[in-house]
This record gives structure tokens, C-alpha cells and sequence, in this order.
């Protein structure tokens, strides 16, 4: 908790979130002598996984990877249970490291930050907080997560339901008991991937109504072995070198160097088999093409249709499973465990609501366009997140001369680098739009995003700079080229979150760097070699 006995007084920096960009921020921080102070809405530390507590939550990205790399004893002393950890691992490492680096005292929880007003005579940021508090600060760095602003979907008569409600992004902190409880469970994304299976165990019935079909591949999750952890703490620093310098995801999977066209049918056929067997989204880097080239994507694309139709019995359901309308991996590839199985149980349903779309919620239950009914005990929403920009939009935001992000960003978002947006000086962003975030492992991300902020703010201290901001058109030309790196892929094929399309009247534009983190973190580095070529100083 925070200090209440010091003054905030006028801090170097306040960062909004206490998840994995807020806590590696105080620590960087912290160590560098500056003032700092976060807030976050959470009771706790974690961020994402102080929310997303689920049935089945756990991380798609292997543990042994997902995490920090900036202190090697803390590595090395930390041990991951599972290949796939679960999110109250996650969460218990995230408390681990808040108290192992003495953080939490700079943290200010169950207070969400409203608004942040850049003020140009004293060069510096006011935040104010949902309890009226104000907070100054020089510089003001969102930490605020790419998938942390839940989104309820808006239908008709929701708030007539008088069952119990969740959403998957808002979970409940005290297991919830669905025991011998019909459930319906709308949407079919990577949470409601992991968290069916679970309820389904559970749940007298489940129901789960699909709009748009998702690929799914296995994650074969097993404990990890003493082995396995030895042999990656044994290579640790030279490992997370090579997933932050040589890889576009900032992970290290098999990667493969030749066209899946190169491959004969039968070659591929074992090649994805042998992947599909491994587990994981390793899945996906069987051939270096597959998110370039259409006719490469199909092979792929068939393999994980043809494995549903041989995992789930009901030729009608199986068919129902199998997305045919968008390219493989163009939204992001879910990992599993039993997903397709689940709908050979009896106890569950799958109700397609492309075809038939839910009219309204009503009070035991919903009913579809057609006047199917369904009457259930416990509704869950599993309807994904405001990504990428939600949370940063949710704080409004004023820059020079009191001009609104929200209004800046009303065509989508504009940052240079993904670090900061021109208009809205001392104002960094981790992993923000225009930056390789999502599309990467997000924890290799966020240790570049905070290194590049906090050398930055520690060059001006040592130059006496007041304030940066970027130049205007050295934006323009970083967007123009998140806009042409995503046109040479297939991911814009996609009505993806990575897209804006979950949301209505979001606008449509890809909003993660595809280049990759290796090249985006080479252009970060020159830009800081050469002086931060593209901001401007004063
Ligand atoms: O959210 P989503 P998510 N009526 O947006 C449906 C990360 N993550 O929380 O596709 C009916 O993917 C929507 O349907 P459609 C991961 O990066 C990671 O599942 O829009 N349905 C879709 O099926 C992931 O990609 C992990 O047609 C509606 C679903 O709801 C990201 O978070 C685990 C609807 C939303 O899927 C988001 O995943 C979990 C409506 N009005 C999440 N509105 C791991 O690390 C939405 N839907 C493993």
C-alpha cells in the first residue's frame, strides 16, 4: 500500500497498472532514483491475471518463458510447476516479485486513475483518481495492458437476467460452485476455449452459443520435469537473449526455415501431426510462410480441420466447430486442453448464433432471432476484451492545449513506436498501439518498452530536459509502416481484436506491430543510439 505519510508532492513519474509493465517500472525506477508512485484498480498486483480467474486460466506461452529475465537470480530461483502455468501460478509469481523487489509499498490499489492533464507551464502531468485524489507527476507511463478493459457485449435486456452473471475478464475471487447448474456460456474465444472444458465438468448442463468458430490446437500440459527446468535455467541468459534478438515473438519455439509449398503433402502431413502431438503454438511456426502465403495457410488451416472432424463425433457439431472463413493464426491461436472433446459430452450443447443470433437476454435465460429459448442457472460472458486501446481510453486523457486522446484516436490509434503519441508530451505507453505487444511474447515486450522508458527519462535527468514529445511526422511515417508490414501478412484477413472488429464502430486497423520484436527492437535501439531520432526535446 502506499505510504500514506509521504507526500506524492510533485513525483519524476506515476505509472498507471501494477501488472507486470507497473511492477518492472517501479523497480527500474526505484533503482534509478526517481520518485515514483503506481495505481491500479486491483486490490493486489498481476494486472490481467489479478482478473482473469476462470475455470482452465492459465497462459498459452510456456512458463519457462513467460516471465521475467532482468535478474537472473530471480530466475533461477523461481520454479514453474507446469509447462503451461495456471493464473494463480502467474499471480503468485507476480506477488513473489512485488515483494521479493519491495514494490508494493509504491502501489495504491482499488483506485482507478479517471483523467491525466498535461500542463504546459509546469511541464508536467495531473492525474486524478476515482476518489478525487490528484496526483502530479513530470512524466505519466501507462502500464495499463493491451487485454485488461473486459467488454460486456450489448444485448438487449441483459440486465433482466436474474440468474447469476460473469465474465471471464471480471471473475469472482471465491470459486464459484456450478454444481448440478445449467450454464450458458456465450462466445468462443481463447477464454471460453479454456474455460468450457472446465465448467463442462461441473455443470448439469452447459450451452455454449457461437458466433465465429475459433482454431484451436492442444496444449498437451504436463508438469515440467527437474530436467527440463535444469536445462533451461542452465542456458537461461543466453536463451532469453536470442527470444529478444533473433525471434519475431519473443519466444523461442522450433522455428522452421522452408515454405510449407516446399514440403511434399506427406512431409507436411507428418510435420504438422508431429506438432499437433507436442502441443502447444509451436503448432504454428511448422513452416516460415504460413502467415504470408494463402495457399501454405490452407495446408495448415486443413490439418486442424480435418483433426475436429475426428475429434468430435457429431458430424453436425464437428461441422459447426470448423472456422472456413478467415486464415489460420489471423486471430490469435488458441491453446487447449480437451476443448473439442468437450462437445462429445452430453451434457453440452452448441448453439450456433451466426446463423440464429441471440434477440435478447432475458430473465431465466436468451432467446434467438428465430424464438429459440434457452433457460439456464449462470451466464458466463466470455466476450474478450477493449484491446489494446480500451484501458489506455478509459483514463481521459488531455494533452497540449487540453486535445483528447479519445479524439486524437477516433480513426485509431497514432503512436510513434507505440511508446508515445505526438500532442501528449511525458506521456509513455508500454506496449501500446503500433508496438509488437500481443503478437508477442508480452512479458519480452513489456522488459523492452520499460528499459527504452526508463533509459529515456534517465538521458533527460542527465541532460536537463524537461519534455519530450514525439515528432509529428515521424508518427505518421512509424504508422504508415504498422500499416504497411500488416499488409504483407494475412492477419487484416481476420475480423480479429488484433483488428478492432469485437468492437462496434472501433475503427478497423491492425493495431500490434507484425514486424517482429527482433527488428522492432533494433529500430528502437537506433533510435535511441541516435539521440532519440523522431522526438523532440525541450
Ligand atoms: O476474447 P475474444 P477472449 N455476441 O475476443 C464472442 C488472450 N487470452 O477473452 O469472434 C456473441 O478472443 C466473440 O465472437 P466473434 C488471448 O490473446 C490469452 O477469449 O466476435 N458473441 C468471441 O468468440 C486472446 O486472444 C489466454 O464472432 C460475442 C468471444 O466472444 C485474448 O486474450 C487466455 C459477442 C470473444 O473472444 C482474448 O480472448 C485467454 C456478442 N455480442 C485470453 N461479443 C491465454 O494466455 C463477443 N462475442 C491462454
Amino acid at each position: 500500500m502506499l505510504d500514506r505519510k509521504l507526500d506524492h508532492g510533485l513525483l519524476d513519474v506515476a505509472v498507471v497498472g501494477a501488472g507486470f509493465s507497473g511492477l518492472y517500472l517501479i523497480h527500474r525506477l526505484t533503482r534509478m532514483s526517481f520518485t515514483v508512485r503506481a495505481f491500479d484498480s486491483a486490490g493486489d498486483v498481476g494486472g490481467t491475471w489479478y482478473w482473469n480467474r476462470y475455470p482452465g486460466a492459465r497462459c498459452d506461452v510456456e512458463s519457462m518463458q513467460y516471465s521475467y529475465s532482468f535478474d537472473d537470480e530471480l530466475q533461477q530461483d523461481w520454479n514453474w510447476s507446469e509447462r503451461f502455468a495456471t493464473q494463480p501460478e502467474i499471480l503468485a509469481y507476480a506477488r513473489h516479485v512485488a515483494e521479493r523487489f519491495d514494490l508494493k509499498r509504491l502501489v495504491q490499489f482499488n483506485t482507478t486513475v479517471t483523467r491525466a492533464d498535461f500542463d504546459e507551464a509546469s511541464q508536467s502531468w495531473t492525474l486524478t483518481t476515482d476518489k478525487g485524489e490528484t496526483i502530479r507527476a513530470r512524466f505519466c507511463v501507462m502500464a495499463t495492458g493491451c487485454l485488461s478493459a473486459s467488454r460486456m457485449p450489448e444485448i438487449p435486456g441483459a440486465e433482466t437476467f436474474e440468474g447469476e452473471v460473469y465474465h471471464t475478464g471480471a471473475w469472482p475471487h471465491d470459486p464459484v460452485d456450478f454444481g448440478g447448474k445449467t450454464v450458458g456460456v456465450i462466445g468462443t474465444g481463447s477464454s471460453a476455449i479454456q474455460a468450457i472444458p472446465e465448467l463442462a465438468k461441473q455443470a448439469a448442463h452447459l450451452t455454449v452459443f457461437q458466433r465465429t468458430p475459433n482454431f484451436s490446437v492442444p496444449a498437451r500440459n504436463a508438469s515440467l520435469t527437474p530436467d527440463e527446468i535444469a536445462r533451461w535455467k542452465k542456458d537461461y541468459p543466453a536463451l532469453r537473449k536470442r527470444a529478444r534478438e533473433e525471434t519475431r515473438s519473443g519466444t523461442i519455439y522450433e522455428f522452421a526455415v522452408k515454405s510449407a509449398l516446399e514440403a511434399t503433402p506427406e512431409e507436411r502431413e507428418a510435420e504438422y501431426q508431429r506438432r499437433w502431438d507436442k502441443g502447444g503454438a509451436n503448432f504454428m511456426h511448422a513452416y516460415n510462410d504460413l502467415v504470408v502465403n494463402e495457399q501454405s495457410n490452407e495446408t495448415a488451416a486443413d490439418f486442424v480441420r480435418r483433426k475436429i472432424k475426428e475429434i468430435v463425433k457429431d458430424p453436425q457439431t464437428a461441422e459447426l466447430l470448423t472456422p472456413t472463413d478467415y486464415p489460420i493464426f489471423t486471430k490469435r491461436i488458441c491453446v487447449d486442453t480437451d476443448y473439442y472433446a468437450t462437445f462429445n459430452r452430453p451434457n453440452v450443447t452448441l448453439v450456433d448464433i451466426r446463423r440464429d443470433p441471440i434477440e435478447a437476454i432475458t430473465r431465466d435465460g436468451l432467446v434467438t432471432r428465430s424464438a429459440a429459448r434457452y433457460a439456464f442457472d449462470a451466464l458466463v460472458y466470455a466476450t474478450g476484451f477493449d484491446a489494446m486501446t480500451g484501458a489506455l481510453l478509459r483514463v481521459d486523457i488531455r494533452g497540449e492545449g487540453g486535445a483528447s486522446l479519445r479524439d486524437k484516436w477516433r480513426d485509431g490509434p497514432r503512436a510513434y513506436l507505440g511508446l508515445m503519441s505526438a500532442g501528449f508530451p511525458n506521456l509513455f505507453m508500454v506496449t501500446g498501439p503500433g508496438s509488437p505487444s500481443v503478437l508477442s511474447n508480452v512479458i519480452t515486450s513489456i522488459e523492452q518498452h520499460v528499459e527504452f522508458i526508463t533509459d529515456c527519462i534517465d538521458h533527460m535527468r542527465n541532460k536537463g530536459l524537461a519534455r519530450i514529445d514525439p515528432d509529428a511526422r515521424a508518427e505518421e511515417l512509424w504508422v504508415a509502416h504498422v500499416g504497411e508490414a500488416a499488409a504483407g501478412t494475412l492477419l487484416p484477413q481476420a475480423a480479429s481484436w488484433y483488428m478492432g472488429a469485437n468492437i462496434p464502430g472501433k475503427p478497423r486497423i491492425m493495431m500490434p506491430y507484425v514486424g517482429g520484436v527482433d527488428r522492432y527492437r533494433r529500430i528502437c535501439n537506433e533510435v535511441a543510439a541516435k539521440n532519440y531520432e523522431g522526438f523532440v526535446f525541450a
